[in-house]
């Protein structure tokens, strides 16, 4: 398959996350409505209140749309905003990880537990502690560790931390300052918790100095995707304002990681986020646009592509144009 292809046309869908269990892939994406709320960079336009899940036995086949697996109005604690999502697996249970802003409009992160991959899923009582931000994701490590990822600039409130404390009036710094870094937290045995302090994810350029706050073309703003590639860990992300999906490679899964490249160029559309998974020997990038919306940002349709590496192990970079 190199040609890109729309995944669901029934519904406006984003933010896929895609999972191999019990050999079928399975896509948590986020669930996009019309809103009514107008554009801002807070993104109060993305107000979605459910999540369907997917599934599909091939890469060419059918995509099977298994329903609501949770939905807004049955998390105890919830405010508004449910955003990207991801599902991880354990000892026979399937654990679902989402942002969500509390009734004090701060974003959290919840679990939600199912028997199944494809749900429904049940909520916990309150948010993970400790937990802000946005855009969970997991990975099980080679020794059956599992790391959260996390944050998100802007609208994802990240620049209100530091050190994993809320602080006044938080903005995301200038110029030749750090860059805000995303997150990284082992995860408790039980999967309901962060099992450590979390952790910044720091990515270094060509000169082994951390990326600054002003490069928006390199920085992370969202949208964290960690996957494996001949033993190395390779961190991609959303460099949100600049549109750019961009990665990093590490020797472990804290870090730190080096900045390699592009991995999407801009899609029509604001935001760009993605996962990246391998299939029955080839390697898939997942993602989104709004052709099919004619370009309402809010209102994004899933895509999947053909992915490449080189000899070197760098991912070949793919137009997010590309039909
Ligand atoms: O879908 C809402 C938000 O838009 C996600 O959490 C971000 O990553 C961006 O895609």
């Amino acid at each position: 398959m190199k040609k890109a292809r729309y995944l669901v046309p029934h519904l406006y869908t984003a933010d896929p996350a895609v999972h191999l269990f019990n050999g079928k892939l399975y896509i948590y994406p986020s669930h996009d409505v019309e809103s009514g709320i107008p554009e801002n960079d807070n993104g109060d336009h993305f107000d979605m209140r459910d999540y369907h899940i997917f599934s599909m036995d091939d890469m060419d086949g059918e995509v099977t749309d298994h329903g609501v697996a949770l939905d807004v109005k049955d998390i105890p604690w919830a405010g508004r905003q449910l955003w990207d999502c991801d599902c991880a697996h354990k000892d026979g249970k399937y654990y679902l990880y989402f942002p969500l802003k509390d009734q004090t409009d701060i974003f959290r992160i919840g679990v939600a537990i199912s028997d199944k991959p494809e749900g429904p899923f049940i909520p916990q009582e309150a948010p993970m502690k400790g937990s802000y931000s946005i855009d969970p994701c997991v990975l099980e490590d080679v020794d059956g560790a599992q790391y959260m990822y996390f944050g998100g600039l802007w609208g994802g409130q990240l620049q209100r931390y530091r050190n994993n404390k809320a602080i006044e009036c938080g903005q995301e710094p200038v110029n030749d300052a750090p860059a805000i870094p995303p997150r990284i937290a082992k995860l408790s045995d039980d999967m309901l918790e962060f099992g450590e302090e979390p952790k910044a994810l720091v990515i270094l350029d060509e000169n082994g100095e951390p990326l600054k706050a002003g490069d928006h073309d390199r920085r992370f703003f969202e949208a964290s995707w960690m996957h494996m590639y001949n033993g190395k860990y390779y961190f991609s992300y959303s460099t949100g304002n600049t549109h750019k999906l961009c990665y990093a490679i590490g020797d472990n899964p804290y870090g730190p990681f080096t900045y390699q490249g592009v991995i999407l160029t801009p899609v029509v559309g604001w935001t760009t986020h993605h996962s990246i998974v391998a299939f029955k020997g080839k390697w898939y990038l997942f993602h989104h646009d709004c052709v099919p919306s004619n370009g309402k940002t809010w209102l994004r349709s899933l895509k999947v592509v053909e992915m490449e590496y080189d000899a070197e192990g760098k991912i070949i970079t793919i137009e997010g144009t590309a039909e």
